[in-house]
């Protein structure tokens, strides 16, 4: 199926602020060694690859809004549509030269999400969906994992770090879900875990405390490869909760179940 006009406006900007964000990274390994550290550099790339995302979708876009990472609210006269950016999800793995990061751009209409691009300008992976014409990885059309018992899944997650709340939870819930599965993953990338995914490489996924940046692309991929997704409550909140379970319906569910259980006690 040829490109859609609006896929070729995200997927070109996700190019080349990936081109800037690769240029970057390659000089980020040189500055592990120095005192300062890279994280002054780091966060110049993430505002340049923010900036060419904004200039890029403004230019063929005029009129939409943004919600970005950085720049956060920018209203535009366009009241619709609602572009959700991350210019560099993953930052503490580009920091360190881990090379799991990736653009992300969503799009909103009238308040559902429509369209959403990701890519990691590393491995050369550009995940891509509009809602109801599928799901794509570069030119593979992707569905999620077919598996229906936690024994056979991997599952991803976040761990939250340093400044994020409730660490006992995240504890209380992955003992849990560690005794069911057959393995579990933290790529410290919300956006490549649901694009992940949506590829049928992990089964499932859930975190908290991440933000609609994180996950706006990534619902409407995961959707449109046949996946599920819901906050942590089983609701459709998952950008204003800032929480996520995702996979197939079984599995999510599954995992649901799971945080039942580690919230009540029940072992
Ligand atoms: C990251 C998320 C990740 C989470 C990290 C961080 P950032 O976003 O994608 O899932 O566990 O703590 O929030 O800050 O790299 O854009």
């Amino acid at each position: 199926m040829p490109a859609s006009a609006l896929m070729n406006v995200m997927v070109a900007a996700a190019r080349k602020a990936g081109r800037s964000l690769a240029r970057d990274y390659g000089e980020v390994a040189q500055l592990q060694v120095s005192i300062k550290g890279p994280a002054n550099f780091v966060s110049k790339a993430d505002l340049k690859a923010e900036e060419i995302i904004f200039q890029e979708l403004s230019k063929a876009r005029p009129g939409y809004s943004f919600l970005m990472e950085e720049g956060g609210t920018v209203a535009g006269d366009d009241k619709t549509h609602r572009w959700i950016v991350d210019p560099l999800d993953g930052t503490t793995n580009f920091l360190h030269s881990i090379p799991l990061f990736c653009i992300s751009i969503g799009l909103e209409r009238e308040g559902q999400l429509v369209a959403g691009v990701i890519y990691n300008p590393i491995s050369d992976e550009l995940y891509t969906a509009e809602k109801g014409k599928g799901a794509f990885l570069n030119d593979h059309r992707l569905r999620v994992a077919a598996r229906t018992a936690l024994s056979d899944c991997v599952i991803a997650t976040g761990i939250p770090h340093r400044g994020r709340d409730n660490h006992p939870r995240f504890l209380r819930e992955a003992e849990l879900i560690l005794k069911e599965v057959a393995g579990m993953r933290r790529t410290g990338a919300a956006a490549l875990d649901l694009a992940w995914t949506a590829a049928g490489r992990f089964d499932g996924y859930w975190e908290y405390g991440i933000k609609p940046w994180d996950i706006a692309a990534g619902i409407v991929i995961l959707r449109e490869a046949g996946g599920f997704v819901s906050d942590t409550n089983g609701g459709n909140d998952m950008l204003e909760r800032g929480t996520i379970v995702a996979g197939n319906d079984k599995i999510r569910k599954l995992l649901l179940a799971q945080i039942e259980a580690a919230r009540s006690g029940k072992p």
